[in-house]
């Protein structure tokens, strides 16, 4: 679905405040009563991915200030997503539950309950004061915010659409990423009751396909020869829904030429050529003439060439590239703007600035762009976390994560307990530096989006520090196993192959649990016995 309305159209109904259910669970939890609270600063992005992000992955680009967040505090190097979806995720990382708990577990027919439990709700209760600037993509109304304001469905880059507490669309004229920025240091420095402790929530569209950069770095990376992921010509031998995928870079039909990579051209009918002549058509006369002042010797120069097979490939690889990574510099000078203002106003001792992503993305690795995949590129998620006065640990943390932990970590900020229902860990022992012995030694994934854009089959699976084994199901059955010490990039499927047999009635052993542990409704059905025998199909 294109730049999607759905929110526009809810019935009042739906959309009304809910009942407020956290009063019980809403008891203090053991904290020291002297400390004065802690702000929280939740910033997320969309589908910035670690391989461009400085503190993770050198290869390609620098990200100075989001590398201050981590010299500063903590970088996690096994942070992951429970659903590698913009709704499902942020409906885990809200409640703190997996997909099926949430309800939220697809982008296209889902619209979030806003009527349980999340954690704004129970900060709030807990006397926080919690705003919401920026994506949201949850299709309810946002609920348990103070203040809010959010673009509809995906937003736009350029002169984006805004909706507000009142119900009002506006538009607010220049680039998403600094107004939303704006927004958020404006709520910070004149709409809060300095009094009370706070949690803001700055969420970006940035990096979010078709990575329409700010007119101001459209020069950026242009003189810059990207390295081609090893695996860039996978041929997905072993791999059936790898094969089907419809997230392709080569292919013509999912990396559009106009949409996705600007190269218009009004004798050519591409399948999302109107969406772009949308997003452009938003712009203003000094915007617009910037852009074609920019595209318009690449789009001849590239008319004229006419590159086919590989060389077409590679091409379009790297102009992917560099408009990926002109959108993620803005984000990274945007994210500084908001450093500079905590740090301006003396708030970074007591403030915990969290940074994140609502996925990882694939920058080319088996020749894709984005996610949905529990293969590790989209699997994964950046985490990286200043810390306030008191808190010294520095450096990495390696214990696994997942993105159903910051509403219970949050939680454990603000003094409220962990109510039963939530399924995540509070990072907050990892935080203090503590290295607790029963940390979740596997993680479970599901993904459910299908059949619908990018085609990716669903599926779900775990994962422990070495093996990953995923179920392809619904209109397939297939299983993958891998071995991420010999394989990290996953490109050979062990599952059925002799010698294999431990390991995999080990993980299958691991994935009754998990489903079980999780609740999840859909379990697997590859025979195991009760005392976790495997009984070969
Ligand atoms: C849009 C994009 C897809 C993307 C989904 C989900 N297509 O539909 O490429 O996978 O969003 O992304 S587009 O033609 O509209 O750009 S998510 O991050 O919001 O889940
Ligand atoms: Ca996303």
């Amino acid at each position: 679905m294109k730049n999607n309305l759905r929110g526009f159209l809810l019935p009042l109904t739906a959309i009304v405040a809910a009942a407020p259910q956290t009063q019980a669970a809403n008891k203090k939890a053991s904290q020291p009563q002297t400390q004065k609270p802690l702000n929280i600063v939740y910033i997320m992005t969309d589908d910035h991915t670690a391989q461009a992000m400085s503190c993770y992955d050198k290869r390609y680009t620098v990200t100075p200030n989001l590398d201050r967040i981590a010299q500063n505090g903590l970088r996690f190097t096994n942070s992951f997503v429970a659903n590698s979806l913009s709704g499902p995720s942020r409906a885990c990382m809200l409640t703190g539950k997996h997909s099926h708990k949430n309800g939220f577990t697809e982008n296209t027919t889902c619209v979030f309950d806003a009527s349980q439990p999340t954690f704004p709700r129970y900060l709030q209760d807990a006397g926080y004061q919690t705003a919401l600037f920026g994506k949201w993509h949850l299709e309810s109304l946002p609920q348990g915010f103070d203040k809010w304001e959010i673009v509809p469905g995906q937003g736009d880059y350029y002169n984006p659409r805004f909706i507000e507490m009142n119900g009002d669309t506006i538009v607010r004229p220049g680039y998403l990423t600094h107004l939303i920025t704006d927004r958020s240091i404006d709520w910070l420095e004149n709409e809060r009751d300095k009094q009370k402790p706070f949690c803001l929530l700055i969420h970006h569209k940035a990096i979010h396909r078709n990575w329409m950069a700010d007119t101001a770095d459209l020069e950026l990376f242009e003189d810059k020869t990207f390295p081609i992921p090893a695996n860039f010509y996978d041929d997905y031998s072993g791999r059936t829904a790898a094969k089907e995928q419809e997230m392709s870079i080569a292919s013509p039909h999912d990396m559009d030429i106009i949409y996705d990579l600007k190269m218009y051209n009004p004798n050519l009918d591409t399948r999302l050529k109107s969406t772009y002549e949308d997003f452009v058509g938003r712009m203003d006369p000094e915007q617009k003439a910037k852009w074609d002042a920019f595209y318009n010797p690449i789009i001849e120069k590239f008319y004229n060439d006419s590159l086919q097979g590989r060389e077409l490939a590679e091409w379009k690889f790297q102009r992917y590239m560099r408009d990926y990574l002109k959108v993620v510099k803005s984000l990274d000078d945007n994210v500084g703007r908001v450093l500079k203002y905590l740090e301006d106003n003396d708030m970074l001792k007591n403030t915990l600035v969290v940074y994140t992503s609502d996925q990882g993305f694939y920058m080319g690795e088996h020749g894709w762009f984005d996610k949905r995949f529990m293969y590790e590129e989209s699997f994964r998620t950046p985490l990286v976390m200043m810390l306030p006065e008191g808190f010294d640990r520095r450096g990495d943390v390696t214990e696994m994560v997942q993105n159903i932990d910051y509403a219970p970590t949050f939680l454990e900020i603000a003094g409220v307990a962990k109510p039963a229902d939530i399924q995540g860990e509070s990072l907050m022992p990892l935080i203090r530096g503590e290295h607790p012995e029963n940390w979740r030694n596997t993680l479970y994934y599901h993904f459910y989006e299908f059949p619908a854009e990018h085609m990716v089959k669903r599926h779900y699976g775990v994962r422990d520090d070495r093996y990953k084994l995923i179920h392809f199901y619904n209109d397939i059955d297939q299983w993958e196993l891998y071995n991420l010490e010999n394989d990290p990039t996953e490109m050979h499927n062990i599952f059925g192959q002799p010698g294999t047999e431990d390991i995999t009635r080990s993980m299958m052993v691991k994935l009754r649990d998990a489903q079980l542990q999780y609740d999840d409704p859909i379990r697997f059905t590859y025979p195991i016995s009760d005392s976790g025998e495997l009984v070969k199909k």
